[in-house]
């Protein structure tokens, strides 16, 4: 057994390769070490974390509150599975339920996991409460989402390398373009079998495509009409990413005003995952009120990891995190801050189209023109500059710090930022 000494960072890459399966191309860096809005390759230079894990390290690395919650649970009880009880996971659902304003949740441990459960639970519904035939059920989902890389998930799927020669792929999905009231409203009129909307607030790996202002609270509004669940995939968007607890909405416990938070908007079934445990932990949620969760019997669904007690005691510790460090309004407010500065810059950039985004989770669009490859080659400039991100589709970089991430830090990020892209004015 090898033992793990201290690797060089092209050892580190070197081991990947060799033993690792393909299924990633990473940007050219090895980190060793996570501290806030810091990480530290293994030759020990610093860089900003601009990805945050694709918004899973919302609360910063290493969060030792968090930390410690996870190392105090892991010396007591670990894992039970649900064939017992514990006395952690009764807690933690109760404290979630509180947190977000649902009756109920169900525990599961990646998004992807949490997204079929959303998925079962809205077809149990449509049949057992609806009335829909067996096996009829729809659920409507929109084009260039992403909902994670699971059979079903990549049946609804239009990105052609996470399809090709994965089928055969699972029937009852409608698509319709997103952020387009009126296709939703055909799908619902002209399809009876419906049970489902299953949307992202803020469709992410696409490009971070924020929606018209009104098209949430519209497209729950027409779901209470046709009686069809509205699913909220708030993997990406939720716990405080984009400036309120949830994208959409549910029982705001920032102050925060300034978001979408009105009743209209609660959806039906909301999917959290990835920083609902600070990214320490793989930990995922399902929640929804009574008249929903209740067509869940025992049987029905479950995982071996679902709710055990590390996952609980960890998932409270980073949501009191959220909490009590106010970091819904500390990505609002630093979220305008990054949108305005870049909104500056692009106006002199030959380069750089637009920057989008709501809170901490922002994007600036590469030109067209502009061949695919300097959205990567920026991202290499960017590490050797002190920040990382990564390109999502080709000529869009994704911005997202921890939301840990304080004013002096911020300005010294848009200022590597506007730096780096300056180099490549005359391209
Ligand atoms: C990878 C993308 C982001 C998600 C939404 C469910 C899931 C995700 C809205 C599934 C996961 C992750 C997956 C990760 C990279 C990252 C990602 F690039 F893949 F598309 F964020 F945009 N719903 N997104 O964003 O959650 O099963 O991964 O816990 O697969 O490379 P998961």
């Amino acid at each position: 057994m090898a033992v793990l000494n201290q690797l060089t960072s092209q050892q580190a890459i070197d081991l990947e390769n060799k033993y690792g399966a393909h299924n990633y191309h990473p940007l050219p860096v090895v980190i060793s070490r996570g501290e806030g809005v810091y990480v530290w390759d293994v030759e020990g230079k610093q860089y900003y974390d601009f990805l945050s894990a694709y918004s899973a390290v919302n609360q910063g690395h290493c969060h030792p509150k968090i930390v410690n919650a996870l190392v105090q649970q892991a010396q007591r009880l670990t894992l039970t599975s649900r064939a017992f009880y514990n006395d952690m996971l009764g807690k933690y659902e109760e404290f979630a339920c509180h947190f977000f304003g649902f009756d109920k949740l169900l525990p599961m441990n990646t998004g992807a996991e949490a997204v079929e459960t959303a998925i079962k639970i809205c077809r149990k519904w449509g049949y057992e409460v609806k009335g829909i035939d067996e096996n009829k059920a729809e659920i409507i989902v929109c084009e260039n989402n992403f909902h994670g890389r699971t059979t079903t998930i990549i049946s609804f799927s239009n990105d052609p390398i996470a399809r090709k020669n994965f089928g055969p792929f699972t029937k009852g999905f409608i698509k319709i373009e997103y952020d387009n009231l009126t296709a939703l409203e055909e799908a619902l009129q002209n399809n009876p079998n419906v049970t489902g909307f299953l949307v992202e607030p803020i469709q992410g790996e696409a490009g971070v495509y924020v929606p018209s202002d009104d098209y949430l609270v519209k497209a729950k509004a027409l779901c209470n009409e046709y009686n069809v669940l509205f699913i909220a995939d708030e993997v990406q968007t939720g716990i405080a990413r984009t400036g309120s607890l949830l994208a959409t909405c549910g029982n705001c416990t920032c102050e925060n005003r300034n978001c979408l938070n009105t009743p209209e908007i609660k959806p039906d079934i909301v999917i959290l995952g990835k920083a609902i445990s600070g990214g320490m932990y793989p930990v995922s949620a399902v929640l929804a009120d009574n008249r929903i969760m209740e067509v869940i019997r025992p049987g029905n669904h479950g995982s071996t990891f679902g709710g055990n007690p590390i996952a609980a005691a960890v998932a409270m510790a980073a949501l009191e995190v959220v909490r009590d460090e106010k970091l819904a309004q500390n990505a609002f407010v630093l979220g305008n801050l990054f949108r305005s500065e870049l909104s500056n810059y692009i106006k002199t950039s030959k380069i750089v189209k637009l920057v989008r985004g709501k809170g901490l989770l922002n994007a600036i669009v590469i030109h067209d023109d502009q061949q695919r490859l300097i959205a990567w080659d920026i991202c290499l400039a960017l590490r050797d500059n002190g920040l990382l991100a990564k390109p999502t589709h080709g000529n869009i970089i994704r911005f997202a710090p921890p939301l840990v991430i304080d004013r002096e830090q911020m300005l010294d990020c848009i200022a590597i930022i506007i730096e780096t892209l300056k180099t490549f004015e005359n391209h």
